[in-house]
C-alpha cells in the first residue's frame, strides 16, 4: 500500500490524509502518469476507513486535475507537467534585504510636520457615526459605490467646502479617492501626456517622483516671497502648475491676492493650462479667518481642487478628494467607466454623518486651538533656547513651519544627531525637488507641532538644541 493513514492524527481529517498521500505520490513520481488508482471500496478497505473518505479525497484530487476518471473504469493519474526549478534560494526564504524591522520609537519625541494629534479624536462620536451608516445604507454597503464615490458624500463634502473654502462646485464635480497621491495620479492619466508640469521648489517630493514615473516633463520652479515665480514657469513653458497657495509646503507662505491672480491669468491664456491647487491643511488657520480657495477666484474652469481629510481626521483613513472643472470631469468619465471606487465605503458614509452632525466642524475648531497653543509654545521655547541663534517663520496657519538654525554642521550632522537624541524631524533636505545644494548658510528645518504635547514641548526643544550645540 503506498498510502498510510494515521487514524489518531486530529488535526487531519481521513480524507486529507488520503488526497495529500495521493497528491505527494503523483508529485514525486512514485505514481505513474495514466496508472490505475485503486476502486474506491478496495482503498478504503486496504486502509480499514470509509469509503465516504476515500470519495472525498478523491474528489478533491480530480477537482484540482491530479486524477482523472474513466467511465466504469475508474480513476487513473493524470499526466503532470514538470515543474522548472530554477531559483536555488528556496521557496520560503524571504532575502534579508526585504525583512521589514520594526521602527521602535520608544522615548522619541516629534517634530515631525506629517503628525497629527489623534488623542483628542472623538472616536465615540465617530463611532456612533459608523453604526448610523451601518443602519442607514445596508443596501449601499451591499454593493459597489459609484466610481467617484458615493453621491449623498460628495453633496455633504461640496457644502462643507463652500462654506469654509468658497470652492464653486456641484457635487458630480467630485472624485473622492483612497489618499492625493492615487488622485494625482487618476488626474494626470486624463492629461495630455505631452504636459509639461511646474512644480513649486521646496515642494511636495511626493508628487515629483509620481509625476516623473508617470513620464512628464516635470519641471521644478523656485519660489519668491509670494510664492511660485510666474516668469520662470513661463520660461518653461509648463502649463500644468501645482501649487499650495493657503500655506506653501513647506516654507508656509501665503499667497497673496495679487500673485493669485496672476497665476488664474496665467492659466486663462491656454485651453490646455490647468492649476492643480494642493489644499492640504488649509483648515488650520490662526489668529485671522481663513483665506478663501484659489478655486473661489476662478473664472474660467482651471482649477482643480484637491482636499484631505488626513489632518483634520485622522491620517490613517485615507479619505481624500478633488474637484474637477467640466471638461476634465468628462474626460475623467471616459476613462474611468470601469472603475471601482477605492475607498471604503462604510468609512465614507461614517464621515458623512461626522460632517452632517456637526461634530467634524467641532472637532476641527478644537484642534485648531490645541494646535494654536503648541505653535506659540513651541516658538516661544525656540526663540528662548536658541536665542539670535535661531530664525523662525512664525505664519499662523498650518501644522508646521520654517526655522532657520544659525549653525556650521551639517544637514547630515544634523539626522544623526536628531537619531541619537530621539527626535523626529526632517530638514529642508526632504523638499528640495533637484539635487540642488543648499547654498545659505546653515540649517532650515520644517518643524512640525501638532503630535508635541504642551508639556513635552520644553524637553523637545532641549533635544533639538542639543543637537545643534554638542
Ligand atoms: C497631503 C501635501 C503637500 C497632500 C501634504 C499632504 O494622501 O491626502 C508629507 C511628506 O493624506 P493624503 O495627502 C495629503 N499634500 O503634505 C499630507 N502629508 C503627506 C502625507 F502624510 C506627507 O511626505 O513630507
Amino acid at each position: 500500500m503506498f498510502l498510510l493513514i494515521d487514524k489518531q492524527r486530529d488535526n487531519n481529517f481521513i480524507y486529507q490524509q488520503i488526497y495529500e498521500g495521493i497528491k505527494d505520490n503523483i508529485l514525486n513520481g512514485k505514481l505513474k502518469a495514466h496508472e490505475k488508482l485503486p476502486s474506491k471500496r478496495a482503498l478504503a478497505e486496504g486502509l480499514d476507513v470509509s469509503i465516504n473518505s476515500v470519495k472525498i479525497g478523491y474528489e478533491q484530487l480530480l477537482a484540482e486535475g491530479y486524477i482523472y476518471t474513466q467511465e466504469r473504469k475508474g480513476y487513473f493519474v493524470e499526466n503532470i507537467t514538470e515543474f522548472v526549478q530554477q531559483y536555488s534560494g528556496g521557496t520560503d526564504k524571504l532575502p534579508e534585504d526585504l525583512r521589514e524591522k520594526p521602527v521602535r520609537r520608544d522615548g522619541w519625541l516629534s517634530l515631525s510636520h506629517m503628525a497629527s494629534d489623534i488623542s483628542y479624536f472623538p472616536f465615540k462620536e465617530w463611532l456612533k457615526c459608523q453604526e448610523k451608516a451601518i443602519k442607514s445604507y445596508t443596501r449601499e454597503l451591499s454593493e459597489m459605490t459609484y466610481s467617484q464615490g458615493p453621491y449623498e458624500v460628495r453633496e455633504t463634502i461640496c457644502r462643507m467646502i463652500a462654506i469654509s473654502r468658497g470652492v464653486n462646485c456641484e457635487p458630480e464635480q467630485i472624485v473622492i479617492g483612497a489618499g492625493t497621491q492615487l488622485l494625482v495620479d487618476q488626474l494626470m492619466e486624463c492629461m495630455n501626456h505631452n504636459s509639461v508640469i511646474a512644480l513649486e521648489n521646496p515642494g511636495y517630493a511626493r508628487f515629483y517622483e509620481l509625476l516623473k514615473k508617470m513620464n512628464f516633463a516635470v519641471e521644478p520652479i523656485s519660489l519668491d516671497d509670494q510664492g511660485i515665480k510666474l516668469a520662470d514657469v513661463e520660461a518653461t513653458n509648463a502649463n500644468i502648475v501645482f501649487v499650495t497657495p493657503s500655506h506653501q509646503f513647506p516654507t508656509g507662505k501665503i499667497m497673496p491676492i495679487s500673485r493669485r491672480i496672476e497665476l488664474l491669468n496665467w492659466a486663462a491664456k491656454g485651453n490646455d493650462r490647468y492649476i492643480v491647487e494642493d489644499d492640504y491643511d488649509s483648515e488650520f488657520k490662526y489668529e485671522t479667518d481663513n483665506i478663501p480657495s484659489l478655486q473661489s477666484l476662478d473664472r474660467n474652469q482651471r482649477v482643480i481642487y484637491m482636499g484631505t481629510f488626513s489632518k483634520t481626521v485622522l491620517p490613517g483613513l485615507r479619505i481624500s478628494y478633488m474637484v474637477l472643472p467640466p471638461e476634465l470631469l468628462r474626460k475623467y468619465r471616459q476613462y474611468y467607466t470601469n472603475f471601482i471606487q477605492y475607498s471604503n465605503s462604510l468609512m465614507l458614509y461614517t464621515l458623512h454623518y461626522f460632517i452632517e452632525s456637526g461634530n467634524y466642524a467641532k472637532h476641527v475648531k478644537k484642534m485648531n486651538h490645541h494646535y494654536e497653543t503648541r505653535r506659540k509654545l513651541l516658538i516661544t521655547e525656540l526663540n528662548k533656547r536658541f536665542s539670535h541663534k535661531i530664525e523662525v517663520d512664525a505664519v499662523p496657519a498650518g501644522l508646521h513651519f520654517l526655522a532657520h538654525v544659525h549653525s556650521e554642521k551639517s544637514y547630515q550632522d544634523i539626522d544623526e544627531r536628531a537619531v541619537k537624541e530621539k527626535l523626529e524631524i526632517y530638514s529642508m533636505k526632504r523638499f528640495l525637488l533637484k539635487d540642488i545644494c543648499i547654498k545659505e548658510k546653515g540649517i532650515k528645518l520644517v518643524l512640525g507641532f501638532a503630535n508635541v504635547k504642551e508639556d513635552k514641548i520644553v524637553e523637545a526643544v532641549e533635544r533639538l538644541y542639543r543637537i545643534f550645540n554638542n
